[in-house]
């Protein structure tokens, strides 16, 4: 089945509903729907969990922006393919799964068809590398070669996400886009994971804790594109 992701590969900002409160992420995706710049959702668990799949599809009720449900999905195949079928049935147009787990738990979501399927391959934190940084190279073939539709690197690492992206597009043809959490509340500088081939800049703290959630984020937006140069 062919299918349109609605997440374009293009430079913007992921921002992270990581909001406890549902009023405020309703508030924040419709003003993000009127903002300047390239701008996804992503909700958390955390807001996730303040009602279920319901918030999900109130999100999607008040913005045309595409949605990534960001439940880190790392079960066998039958239960993670459950989980995204709720997401995507939800409202959402891509879900977050670990690669880790195994190239048949990647495939069994691949194959619902629903929606984009985003895979986790080296994560912001010093302690994604204590015993698995050995195995992104080999996770991002493994997921190229299943044909997931995108994929995370660390921007706290821009080094990583340089030379994991590399390996990405050396296939030239390669329409997997690649968003990097860790800007701002994680120590990373808005650009650094752009300018080293990601795509999607993931950012939430910086955003929904900000006294204006839309000025930052297209204040945010801008910064990372002006490190492109001449844009
Ligand atoms: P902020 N996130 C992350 N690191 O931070 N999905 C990863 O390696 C990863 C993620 C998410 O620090 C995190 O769950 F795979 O407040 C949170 O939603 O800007 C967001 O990115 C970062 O939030």
């Amino acid at each position: 089945m062919i299918e349109t992701s609605r997440i374009e590969k293009r430079p913007g900002i992921m921002v992270a509903f990581d909001m406890e409160d549902v009023p405020s992420a309703i508030r924040l995706a419709e003003e993000l729907s009127a903002a300047d710049g390239n701008f996804a959702i992503k909700i958390g668990r955390p807001l996730e969990m303040q009602t279920g799949k319901e918030v999900i599809s109130k999100v999607r009720d008040a913005t045309d922006l595409p949605i990534v449900y960001d439940g880190k999905i790392a079960d066998i195949p039958y239960i993670s393919a459950k989980i995204a079928e709720i997401a995507y049935g939800a409202g959402a147009d891509a879900v977050i799964m670990h690669a880790f787990v195994g190239a048949d738990v990647m495939r069994e979501v691949v194959n619902l068809g629903m929606g984009d399927v985003i895979t986790v391959i080296e994560m912001t934190h010093p302690g994604s590398v204590e015993y698995l940084g050995h195995f992104s190279e080999k996770l991002i073939r493994k997921t190229s070669e299943i044909g997931v539709d995108g994929i995370v690197l660390p921007a706290t690492r821009p080094e990583r996400v340089s030379a994991l992206s590399g390996l990405l597009n050396g296939d030239s043809d390669s329409e997997t886009y690649i968003i990097s959490p860790g800007i701002h509340a994680q120590g990373a500088e808005p650009g650094d994971a752009i300018v080293n081939g990601s795509d999607y800049e993931v950012v939430g703290r910086a955003i929904y804790q900000s006294e204006d959630p839309k000025e930052s984020a297209e204040q945010i937006y801008r910064q990372a594109i002006s490190r492109l140069g001449g844009v």
